[in-house]
């Protein structure tokens, strides 16, 4: 039919989620614990939605939640569950902890209690017999009047070995850094690790968090 000489058509236009997709690193998994009421869920929502909800609405069960995000040159997709705080709600299997990346454990400032209780999140972690596990400790609520001593909090990071990050889902304060610094963290190479933690000793939790995390400020 004499078109042998027509042109190739010209490759479709790429969508950038599409484009996104290509570059895609990888797919993290993390997962939120702590106490009933200490934000997890306004963490979330903030982080994915940006929005806040003022009422309190209990959550029954995991709440998955994914958002795409570019940290240090490469692509990644979370994939966040955030985990009912409730016991009475807690999921049936432990595959949120057994299969996930990395943790966001989280206490609220303003209660004594939820700071306990972190213990109490870790041992849930260490008992499935995670190796090593990747955790950032964030406290929650920087908006209001803190029950629970920096220092105190300091120490315990120390003795862990853990990050710690402090923020306002209300205010939006550094509501993405606790993602940011745990990709960071899941992603980083051993030697880079020990070196973060080594530097965990000898400087305060916020000027680690800033060597780890090329991200925004908030
Ligand atoms: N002032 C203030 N309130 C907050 C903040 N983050 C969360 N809240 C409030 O704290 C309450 C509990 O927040 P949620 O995110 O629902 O708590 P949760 O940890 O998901 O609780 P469970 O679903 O029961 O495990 C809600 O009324 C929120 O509006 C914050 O940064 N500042
Ligand atoms: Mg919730």
């Amino acid at each position: 039919m004499g078109n042998g000489t027509s042109k190739k058509t010209a490759p479709s236009k790429q969508t950038p989620q599409k484009a996104v997709r290509r570059g895609l690193d990888k797919t993290l998994s993390i997962t939120i614990l702590g106490d009933p009421k200490v934000g997890k869920t306004a963490l979330l929502d903030q982080f994915v939605d940006n929005t806040f909800f003022k009422a309190y609405a209990v959550t029954k069960k995991i709440n998955i939640r994914t958002r795409i995000i570019e940290n240090e040159g490469k692509i990644y997709r979370l994939m966040i569950s955030d985990i009912p705080g409730e016991e009475k709600f807690k999921p049936k299997n432990n595959e949120h902890i057994t299969l996930a990346h990395g943790y966001l454990i989280l206490f609220d400032l303003t209660n004594r209690d939820s700071f306990t209780h972190v213990e109490k999140w870790m041992d849930e972690i260490k008992k499935e017999g995670v190796l090593s596990p990747k955790i950032v400790l964030v406290g929650t609520k920087c908006d209001l009047t803190r029950a629970v001593p920096l220092e105190e909090i300091q120490e315990y990071c120390t003795k862990n070995s853990l990050s710690y990050i402090e923020i306002s889902s209300k205010k939006k304060i550094k509501i993405h850094r606790p993602f940011f610094v745990l990709s960071s963290y899941i992603t980083a190479a051993p030697s880079v690790i020990s070196s973060v933690l080594q530097n965990h000793q000898q400087t305060p939790a916020d000027s680690i968090i800033h060597n780890l995390s090329a991200t925004p400020n908030s």
